[in-house]
């Protein structure tokens, strides 16, 4: 029986495996955030002479990336990148997600727009029918957080403020639990039009492409 973090390390091979034929000296990687990308830069290190470098999407995964001798580049200096490789925290069936556990769904969502194609990772616990049990992450600015916290309560939700929490961009973030989501990308361009928002972790107008999800018999690949 494998563990969770077995399952992640199995998904996050498997991607490095999946993405290793495109690579060329040119490739410039878009890498996200979280414990499964924790693996999969692992994963990639013997590989890093194959391919320029990475954006990332976090300073935690910065780190990590420059720590294993892959080169960090600013997204000013990157226009286009084949790939941008990060896990999520709920993925449905038509390959939207919630992402935002770790509170750095801003930049994700600012390089995985950069990247050709979204590979998402996940173990197979967070390949749910309908998103919305995980509580949905909102970054916001913080005079705002009261009156975004109202509106998102309008939508049906329980807002909770992230507490002794700030981003990577000096915001906070506000968790909205009790969502059932059957329409993500409505609902996710009705939250980006709250003034105060800086984004939503909601993940459906632009979701993944690829969905590898590893599970106790292999990995699949859905999409
Ligand atoms: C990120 O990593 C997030 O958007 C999400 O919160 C998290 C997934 O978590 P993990 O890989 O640690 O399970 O990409």
């Amino acid at each position: 029986m494998l563990t969770q973090s077995d399952l992640k390390r199995q998904v996050a091979e498997a991607a490095v495996q999946f993405i290793l034929p495109e690579l060329t000296p040119e490739t410039v990687l878009g890498v996200g955030t979280g414990s499964t990308v924790d693996l999969f830069i692992e994963a990639i290190t013997p590989y890093k002479n194959r391919f320029l470098g990475a954006v990332s999407s976090s300073e935690r995964s910065s780190a990590r990336l420059a720590e294993a001798g892959i080169r960090v580049f600013d997204l000013n200096d990157v226009a286009s990148m084949p790939w941008y490789v990060d896990g999520a925290d709920e993925v449905d069936h038509g390959l939207n997600m919630i992402k935002g556990g770790g509170g750095a769904l801003t930049r994700e969502k600012i390089v995985a727009s950069v990247a050709e194609q979204f590979l998402c990772i996940v173990d197979e616990s967070k390949l749910v029918q309908t998103l919305g049990a995980y509580p949905l992450p909102i970054e916001v600015i913080p005079m705002a957080r009261e009156v975004v916290s109202r509106r998102l309560a309008g939508l049906g939700g329980e807002p909770a403020l992230r507490e002794g929490f700030l981003t990577d961009n000096g915001c906070q973030i506000v968790d909205v639990a009790g969502l059932q989501i059957t329409a993500p990308a409505d609902l996710e361009g009705l939250i980006n039009d709250i003034p105060g928002v800086v984004s939503c972790g909601l993940f459906a107008l632009a979701g993944a492409d690829v969905l590898l999800v590893s599970t106790q018999s292999g990995v699949r690949r859905l999409n």
